[in-house]
């Protein structure tokens, strides 16, 4: 199944952008709505009409955040189907042309469940890149990132679609390149040249933390808009984190791992098979910690070394 191509790849690289409606089929998306559903119960007042709220107000700050309800991060409450999709291969490899290496990680995954009427989920444009580096977006595109938006339910305008303006628009609503745009008549350019990301479920969108976007509000009575977030970069790209996957230890990552390809491992950052890391010590205290992973290509990558 071919799920991307190289227009896709020059998309992303020149406008920042790519949105691909039939990346997952319906029967890989199915299970993950089901786990959605039992995570994020619609409340009764979820069907009531879209919430503005007033950023003059003395809470306004405080009450921005409850935009950010119903997000957890790897690994999930669900099922393997949930707790594998952010490790799927073909997202691997979007990822790696994209970012055009061969070596890249999985440092983000995230849910993000929104109902209209919960709360108001209008943004200004912004760029995501203030909770991914301590430093700015890089020039050079493999040291972007790659930041996938899965869909798992139909976005319309009616359910909260994203708006993005590609870099060359911004350049063209605002005259420059441009990582925020700070006063009211700035981000009313940006709006004149918005495109919407309405895609069926299924459907995904790459971007990076250098693109000019906004979330939307809900509109629809009794909508809903069920995504994950799925960050990527290339391997030894110390300058981006997000994710420390390790202090997540108590959770069930065996639900992961048991599963999980080598090179799913990898991207989680797991050596890979042949490593140096991977010595008779290592390997063993490793296969204990997880004995229902099958550690053969391990150990046999590394037999001649032992
Ligand atoms: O959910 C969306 O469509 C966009 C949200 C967003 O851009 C953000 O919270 O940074
Ligand atoms: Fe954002």
């Amino acid at each position: 199944m071919i799920r991307f191509t190289d227009e896709h790849v020059a998309q992303w690289r020149e406008d920042g952008f790519c949105v691909i409606d039939d990346f997952f089929s319906s029967e890989e998306i199915t299970p993950l709505v089901a786990d959605f559903e039992s995570l994020y119960p619609a409340q009764p007042e979820d069907a009531r009409e879209p919430v503005y709220m007033d950023p003059e107000a003395d809470d306004y700050a405080v009450a921005r955040r409850s935009q950010f309800r119903n997000i957890h991060s790897l690994p999930y409450d669900g099922g393997i189907e949930l707790n594998m999709i952010s490790l799927h291969p073909a997202l691997i490899r979007f990822a790696q042309a994209l970012l055009g290496v061969d070596d890249v990680l999985c440092y983000q995954s995230h849910t993000w469940a929104k109902f209209t009427g919960q709360t108001d989920y209008e943004q200004d444009f912004h760029c995501d890149f203030h909770n991914h580096t301590l430093t700015v977006p890089s020039d050079d595109h493999a040291s972007r990132t790659v930041d996938f938006i899965l869909y798992l339910t139909d976005v319309t305008e009616q359910n909260g679609a994203l708006r993005y303006v590609t870099k060359q628009d911004v350049v063209k609503a605002l005259g420059r390149s441009a990582l925020a745009a700070y006063t009211d008549e700035e981000q009313e350019r940006l709006r004149r040249y918005e495109k919407k990301v309405e895609v069926p479920a299924g459907g995904i969108l790459a971007h990076g933390i250098d693109t000019m976007h906004r979330g939307a509000n809900l509109l629809e009575p009794g909508g809903r808009r069920f995504t994950m977030t799925v960050g990527y970069k290339a391997a030894g790209n110390d300058n981006i984190q997000y994710h420390v996957w390790q202090t997540g230890a108590d959770k069930d990552w065996g639900k992961i791992i048991n599963q999980a390809s080598p090179e799913q491992l990898t991207v989680l950052g797991f050596p890979p098979p042949g490593d140096k890391f991977w010595s008779l010590r290592t390997l063993k205290l490793t296969q204990r910690r997880w004995p229902e992973l099958d550690m053969s290509t391990y150990f046999s990558a590394a037999s001649t070394e032992l």
